[in-house]
């Protein structure tokens, strides 16, 4: 019997790639975002290849989420696979000219969100049981803080704590737990990060030979097959390109 994996935030950059790569795998998906158009045309693309089951639902809204994973039909309502990849960061300025509403959708999104959807699932993991998984998308923001950073860094620290300790929880379950942290990533993130800013797009990937999201997607292809008696607990992923910098020093503060 083929596997099913459900993949939030599926309509573009790792998600989207996610869903391509499973479906060539033979997994079976639910595949979950805000644009309901985008979800059929994938499903319409994905379907002659592996059963497809789309949800359009946004993360925040809890009752939704309860509700669509509650009434899910065979063969979906087996899952062996959950992605928390949906999330985002929005802005780019430092935390004294941030925006709160922009603090609190990253929390709601990347946090609330994220917690939502494996509260929902955790029950039909565990009655999977062995080699089953949750693989969260963290970022190497939650590790190596950097200027404008500051909510969706926190975000990202909560998911990786979330996936260690969620891992000690379910000792004994049989569902692993992973993070996976990507560096430099090229999608989608960054237009919806500065507001749709092409140029900013274009000055952070130029040159940089930044992470693709079928490279993400292969990864997580890779960490969802292992043999069900391994555990990755997080992987940082990053560019060739990018790499740290000395601490900066203020000598005037
Ligand atoms: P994209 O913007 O390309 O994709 C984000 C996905 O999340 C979309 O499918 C979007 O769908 C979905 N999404 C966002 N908000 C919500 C919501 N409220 N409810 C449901 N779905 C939502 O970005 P990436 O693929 O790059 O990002 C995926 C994940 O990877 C994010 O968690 C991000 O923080 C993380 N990440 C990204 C990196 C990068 O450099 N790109 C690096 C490290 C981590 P829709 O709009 O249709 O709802
Ligand atoms: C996003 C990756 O490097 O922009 O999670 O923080 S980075």
């Amino acid at each position: 019997m083929n596997k099913t994996a459900v993949i939030t935030g599926a309509t573009s950059g790792f998600g989207l790639a996610a869903a391509h790569r499973f479906a060539d795998a033979g997994w079976n998906l639910v595949l979950t975002g805000r644009r309901e158009e985008r979800l059929a045309d994938i499903a319409a693309e994905l379907t002659p290849k592996t059963a497809v089951m789309t949800l359009s639902l946004d993360v925040c809204d809890t009752a939704a989420v309860q509700q669509a994973f509650a009434k899910l039909d065979t063969p979906f309502d087996s899952i062996d696979l959950l992605i928390n990849n949906a999330g985002l960061a929005l802005g780019t300025e430092p935390a004294q000219h941030s925006e709160l509403s922009d603090w609190h959708r990253m929390i709601d999104t990347n946090i609330k969100g994220l917690t939502t959807v494996t509260h929902a699932l955790l029950p039909k993991l565990i009655a999977r049981g062995k080699g089953s998984s949750i693989i969260n998308i963290g970022s190497i923001a939650a590790n190596w803080p950097y200027p404008g950073g500051n909510v969706y860094c926190g975000t990202k620290a909560f998911v990786e704590q979330f996936s260690l300790a969620l891992r000690c929880d379910l000792g004994g379950t049989g569902v692993r737990v992973s993070c996976l942290a990507p560096g430099l990533s090229e999608s989608e993130f960054t237009l919806v990060r500065t507001g749709g800013d092409q140029q900013a797009y274009d000055n952070l990937y130029k040159g940089a030979a930044a992470i693709q999201p079928d490279d993400i997607a292969d990864t997580l292809l890779w960490i969802a097959q292992l043999p069900a008696h391994l555990n990755i607990n997080t992987l940082e992923i990053m560019p060739v390109s990018q790499s740290w910098s000395p601490f900066s020093i203020n000598r005037d503060a």
